[in-house]
């Protein structure tokens, strides 16, 4: 294998940047100076004069994105040559973050490339502070289909990731009077260098209409197809490059257009104006992302923009598959490994038939082999609510073929449930892919029955899903059933955003954890050298000053990064419960102002997240923790020991300037509720000590990081669903508790609102008499359990302690182990190494 890392640069591509070829391809930094000169003369065009930062930025990007091409063209070709297995992750979403510091981390070229902007008289950290993000994703299930691309070509597994180029993202979050504002997210209006648009790569997308039967050459009776609309999705294709390797893999991104044959006929006929509206209501489809918990977003559009990017995808996998590696189709299965994204892709399953069926004219029974051998599936949650449905009407009139397919599937299934349960009509309903009142089609189950594994994303999580959601499913085929504990790449969320620590991790333990993240473990022979401790501090102090700065350009309050940084930062929900954590910081507010000369451990509380636009309760928690932060930030009182911020805008961008900067990380939603989190993975890898409940993969954190490092509170799952099943009644819990009680007055009563006592009054109301996720019943072992965090926190060198053995021990959250789950358990995908 070439190891671009280990290659010097002059070696590679001739000692000097000369007027043509190296220009395009060296790694040394004179060679990347004459790169960023030419591209900003022939690329930017731009005089000397009128250069700022940012057109650096867009310079230095093209020549880094030049420096991939040839191994990205190498890596296609060398899987079409070889005819290697590939996977295929479909993905609605893709939150890939900014892309030139990752990009001159896996080519190895970072000091190269701060040296020649430098002689350019540029700060390369200036620079890449230009870049904004594609921020093509709400939370967790999108970056973690980022994370494992950068897995995925890192360990050199041929892949491809499919999914929407959405020319608006999710939307900017602004505060104002502590209330979120939503802006819309033109991220593409200063261009964007890393993609490359393949207008020719375009597939054909049709919807709505009627089907009708006809009898082919053959004599065979076949189902035609008769759209009422028709466009189309032409590529953006983005390059991965795997770190340390030749590997450079593909995401595609699908965008709609008009069909010219549409617009142009429409053009003949005089109506010019009615091809214009064809291309505007074509276009539509990949206009916006949907944020998820939007009681809106079962909307047609969203169902158009999924069939979408699944056509588009799989056309372009059966031409690749047909027309350029001439394979047939049985060989499908062996050839591709498709992921399925949670539900959002579902409707491959049934695309898949169709294209085999009615496009290739192959056998049901044949087709249905292939699908069932190509698809895997991954859930990602388990809130009913969250859980995938489109209303039949919709469904119908929009994909009328697919829903025929559908119901063939269904009936050929539901007879295969009562051959294995005989007279268990209730199972059959149960199971069915259409909904017991008639009315939907069950999404989950679609993908269940056309997968041949179905894993859940964490030990807890996957355990929950057999025996609730899909408990009927696993009874049929326990055989399908997996789980892959999710995992974050080491190389961003490390390497990239704490650069301190990075340092202090080559020093110690080598530079091999870059790829090998069980090489942590290493740091434990170090726990005991004071020395090293103190080196520990002084990189978390500094982390924790860099947030500081930004806290204070962004919101104008001021932290001290003595104080423990205190974190949650997600997307706002009630079941991962930021109000439960806003009213421990009210706890403490109110023993200040009870008890005078009180000492509490100083701590800044720092949030960061966005609800969804018509999440109300999540939005006035947004405000409830604005409000409770400028009482506490003005009033002398407490704030000599308390801070509270709400970062506006959590994204990828300023994820990298939190997860280094915490001390504690807060991963605090109800036990059952968090399918698996990330976030705490990041804050874990980084040194951050964790208070959390046994959710998701909280679970498996403690269980690496030691009982004794991490501060446990809170009911179980099995508790949480035995008090439900019990008749919970949270006010209970208030007349038990005088601090609680006096906690929710404080709201109430318009403390943190000027007097107001409607505006938070809504949160109130619902935690005393419904509190449908628990926060009252955890509150009291959540309180008492900060307590020690802060005597803790108090001793120096037990914190310093802890705080390296969790790094020590997040090895296996590593999305490189979990990729080699997938490669192993369920892609049947090898390595294979890139020549150049
Ligand atoms: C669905 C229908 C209509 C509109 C939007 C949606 C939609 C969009 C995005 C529904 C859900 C999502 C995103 C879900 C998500 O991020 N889930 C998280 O996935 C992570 C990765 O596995 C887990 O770690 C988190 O626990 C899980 O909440």
């Amino acid at each position: 294998m070439t190891d671009v890392r280990d290659a010097p640069s002059s070696q590679v591509n001739g000692a000097a940047a000369g007027p043509t070829g190296q220009t395009r391809t060296g790694l040394g930094a004179d060679a990347l100076r004459a790169a960023v000169t030419d591209h900003l003369v022939y690329s930017i065009a731009r005089p000397p004069a009128v250069l700022t930062p940012e057109h650096y930025y867009r310079a230095l990007s093209l020549a880094v994105r030049d420096r991939m091409q040839k191994r990205w063209m190498a890596t296609t070709q060398n899987w079409l040559d070889l005819s290697a297995k590939v996977v295929c992750y479909l993905s609605a979403e893709f939150l890939m973050g900014p892309q030139l510091g990752n990009n001159l981390i896996a080519l190895g070229i970072e000091e190269q490339a701060r040296a020649a902007m430098a002689e350019l008289g540029q700060d390369l950290d200036v620079i890449l502070a230009c870049e904004g993000e594609p921020g093509l994703g709400n939370g967790g299930l999108g970056r973690l289909a980022a994370c494992y691309l950068d897995s995925l070509a890192a360990l050199e597994r041929p892949a491809v990731g499919y999914g929407i180029r959405y020319e608006f993202g999710i939307f900017s979050q602004e505060i104002s009077d502590g209330w979120q504002v939503e802006k819309t997210d033109n991220w593409l209006a200063h261009g964007n260098p890393w993609e490359i648009a393949k207008p020719d790569a375009s597939y054909q997308v049709n919807w709505g209409g009627h089907t009708e039967g006809y009898t082919d050459v053959t004599g065979r009776r076949r189902v035609r197809w008769v759209p009422q609309r028709v466009l189309k999705g032409v590529s953006y294709d983005t390059p991965v490059q795997g770190y340390g390797v030749n590997t450079c893999n593909t995401l595609t991104l699908w965008s709609a257009r008009a069909v010219e044959s549409f617009a142009l006929d429409a053009f003949n006929t005089g109506d010019f104006y009615r091809a214009v509206d064809e291309e505007v209501i074509s276009e539509t489809v990949s206009k916006v992302l949907y944020p998820n918990d939007e009681p809106e977003a079962g909307k047609r559009l969203r169902l158009l923009q999924q069939y979408f990017f699944v056509t588009c995808s799989l056309q372009d996998i059966l031409d690749i598959h047909l027309h350029r590696a001439h394979r047939p189709l049985a060989a499908l299965p062996d050839k591709w490994a498709i992921q399925l994204n949670d539900t959002h892709p579902s409707i491959a399953v049934a695309e898949l038939m169709r294209l085999l069926i009615d496009e290739h004219q192959l056998e049901w029974n044949t087709a249905w082999d292939l699908t069932v051998r190509t698809f895997g599936y991954t859930n990602h949650t388990l809130l009913p609510e969250a859980l995938e449905t489109w209303p039949l009407s919709i469904f119908g009139e929009a994909l009328p073929r697919h829903l025929e397919l559908i119901y063939e599937i269904n009936a050929r299934f539901l007879d295969e449930v009562r051959a294995a349960f005989p007279g268990d009509e209730d199972r059959v309903r149960r199971m069915s892919l259409i909904s017991e009142d008639g009315q939907t089609v069950r999404m989950a189950h679609l993908a269940t029955v056309g997968s041949h594994t179905v894993n859940g994303v964490a030990a807890l999580h996957s355990e929950l899903l057999k025996s609730s959601v899909l408990k009927d499913f696993h009874e049929m085929w326990p055989q399908r059933f997996g789980n892959v504990t999710n995992g974050v790449t080491p190389r961003r969320f490390l390497a990239l955003s704490n650069p301190g620590l990075r340092e202090l991790l080559d020093d110690t333990i080598g530079p091999g954890w870059m790829t090998n993240l069980d090489r942590l473990k290493g740091l434990e022979a170090s726990i005991g050298d004071p020395e090293f401790r103190r080196r520990w501090r002084e990189i978390k102090r500094a982390n924790k000053s860099r947030l500081a700065e930004y806290v204070h350009a962004s919101t104008g309050i001021e932290l001290d990064p003595t104080w423990m940084f205190d974190v949650q930062v997600k997307r706002i929900h009630e079941y991962k419960r930021q109000h439960l954590m806003a009213l421990h910081i009210i706890a403490l507010y109110h023993r200040l102002k009870t008890e005078p000369g009180l000492v509490i451990p100083p701590r800044a509380f720092i949030f960061g997240g966005k609800a969804a636009p018509g999440y109300h309760m999540a939005k006035r928690i947004i405000k409830l923790i604005n409000a409770v932060g400028e009482t506490v930030n003005a009033d002398p009182e407490v704030n000599r020991c308390l801070k509270v911020v709400f970062l506006p805008n959590f994204n990828v961008k300023t994820a990298h300037l939190v997860y280094p900067a915490a001390n504690l990380s807060e991963q605090i939603s109800t036990a059952g509720k968090e399918a698996s989190g990330t976030g705490n993975m990041k804050f874990m890898i980084n040194g951050a000590l964790t208070i959390g409940t046994l959710d998701g993969a909280n679970v498996e954190i403690r269980q690496e990081a030691g009982a004794e490092n991490f501060f446990l509170f809170g009911l179980t799952e099995e508790q949480v669903a035995e008090v439900q099943a019990n008749g919970y009644r949270p006010l209970s819990h208030v007349e038990s508790d005088p601090e609680l009680a006096a906690v929710l007055e404080l709201i109430a009563r318009g403390e943190f609102t000027r007097g107001d006592t409607e505006v938070l009054r809504p949160i109130v109301d619902n935690l005393v008499h419904h509190d449908p996720f628990l926060v009252l019943a955890d509150y009291r072992s959540y309180v008492d359990r900060q307590a020690e965090v802060s005597k803790v926190w108090l001793d120096r060198d037990a914190w310093s302690r802890m705080s390296i053995r969790n790094t020590a021990r997040s090895g296996r959250f590593s999305s490189d182990r979990a990729i080699q789950e997938y490669c192993a358990q369920i892609w049947g995908v090898g390595p294979m190494s890139v020549p150049l």
